[in-house]
């Protein structure tokens, strides 16, 4: 591979020119009106522009993306994460026209696409999965019956929602009756297909993800995982691998489960097994991530690899580059998401960022898409900078994040930095015993 075309923008994008760079690779950039100014935009070897600032005049053109990726011969598309990345009509046209898609093969992103099928597929192979329904649901009447069976509360998902979309936490009978119908549309409405099932809606339970890769020789391998636990309105905020508070015993079986779910779909290339984790630590494949996840550098720093290489490696039909007994655990890693958001509201707060000062931070990962004067637009994810923190032992890493944010020095706009504190203050954080609850319980409100 010699050029890469990269559909996509910020941090991200700039984040594989990197990697390009350092393998020799050059570089296609595109990018929206909005963002002509941004760093990625100049700092790939060419860049074009694809059209007006909303997404699908821009980063969802397909047609477009593709004419230019023709035109420049290039190699392969890196799609980053969200836009096209689990668009397996947009991985099989890549394909076609004799472009390489870096990431898995465009049948398995859309049978991991299709919660269902991807639920039964990995019952079939041995992989627990929630109590709950493995096929779609025709009636209220029908999701009630099986919900007396597993026991409420139950949550109702649609089957081509996926990371909190589409998802309805139902408390009871009558809760479920009421969210049926409207699930329905809207899943209808969003995704174009109406399918909707139950699971028993596990509490107090920690998100837990294994990061996994595969090759085209029949080679999978784990990269331990990673804690997600910390999320509001599912949206992440904080990640940190290894996962606190979890026994060495669940650790294993979790990696043995991810590696049996991703070999039973002969998964190649990166991706990620969800679980949902218990208090008993009894753990439940929730969904599988077809793509590199935005909180990857946690596992770079734990793991001191290129994961963006490893794609690119095995998407040119290389090997993988280490066998499992060679890929080691170093120290502690925790990632923080800095958005451009209303730390009271937790809105959006776009603007020009007038200050931005890492001048503080040596030793610490900032992956970013802007430079300080730059703007965040209203168009895209606000997310300013994920920072990502390693040291030797987690009490390090969190007294280092402290100093961090008592440091940072970002003006212009509002930021959540102010909830990193909060949180990285909390007693019950600083022992590691937190779960998805933690920030709607402690500190929200
Ligand atoms: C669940 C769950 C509990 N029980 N499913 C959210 C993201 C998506 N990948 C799956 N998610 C969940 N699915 C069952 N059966 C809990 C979550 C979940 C969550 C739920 C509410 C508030 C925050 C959460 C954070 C992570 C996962």
């Amino acid at each position: 591979m010699q050029k890469i075309l990269i559909a996509n923008r910020g941090e991200i994008a700039l984040r594989i020119i990197r990697t390009c760079q350092e393998m020799g690779i050059e570089t296609i950039a595109i990018y929206s009106e909005a963002d002509k100014d941004m760093p990625f935009v100049k700092e790939a070897t060419m860049a074009f522009c694809v059209g007006e600032p909303p997404v699908n005049k821009s980063y969802l053109q397909v047609d477009k993306i593709l004419e230019i990726a023709k035109r420049e011969k290039v190699d392969g598309i890196h799609p980053g994460y969200g836009f096209l990345s689990e668009n397996a009509a947009f991985a099989k046209r890549a394909m076609e026209e004799g472009i390489i898609f870096i990431g898995p093969n465009p049948a398995t992103i859309e049978l991991m696409g299709d919660k269902i099928i991807s639920r039964r597929t990995m019952e079939k192979a041995g992989v627990p999965v929630v109590p709950g329904s493995g096929y779609g649901l025709k009636t209220s009447e029908e999701a009630i019956a099986l919900a007396d069976k597993i026991g409420y509360p139950v949550m109702l998902k649609a089957s081509s929602g996926g990371g909190g979309i589409g998802m309805v936490f139902c408390e009871d009978e009558q809760a479920l009756d009421k969210s049926f119908a409207q699930t329905k549309a809207r899943a209808m409405a969003y995704f174009g297909s109406d399918e909707v099932f139950i699971e028993k809606y596990i509490k107090d339970a920690r998100h837990v993800e294994v990061q996994v890769f595969g090759d085209s020789h029949g080679n999978i391998v784990h990269l331990f995982e990673r804690n997600c636990s910390i999320q509001r309105r599912h949206q992440k905020v904080i990640e940190e691998s290894p996962s606190p508070s979890l026994s060495e015993g669940s650790r294993n079986k979790m990696f043995e489960t991810a590696l049996k779910a991703a070999s039973a779909v002969n998964y190649t290339n990166a991706g990620t097994i969800e679980f949902i984790v218990d208090e008993n630590e009894n753990f439940y494949f929730l969904e599988m991530n077809t793509r590199l996840q935005v909180e990857h550098p946690v596992t770079e720093m734990i793991t001191g690899l290129d994961l963006v290489k490893w794609q690119i490696l095995i998407s040119r039909g290389e090997r993988l580059p280490l066998l499992q007994d060679e890929i080691t655990l170093s120290g502690h890693a925790i990632e923080f998401r800095l958005y451009a958001e209303d730390p009271v509201r937790f809105l959006p707060s776009p603007g020009k960022i007038s200050t931005l000062d890492w001048s503080h931070a040596a030793g610490v990962r900032i992956d970013t898409g802007y430079d300080e004067g730059g703007t965040v637009t209203p168009f895209y994810d606000p997310m300013i900078a994920k920072i990502i923190i390693h040291n030797e032992t987690r009490e390090k890493a969190l007294e280092e994040a402290v100093r961090f944010f008592k440091d940072l020095k970002i003006e212009g706009i509002k930021t959540n930095a102010p909830l990193f504190l909060n949180v990285l203050t909390d007693n019950d954080f600083q022992k590691g015993k937190y779960n998805t609850s933690f920030l709607t319980k402690n500190l929200v409100n």
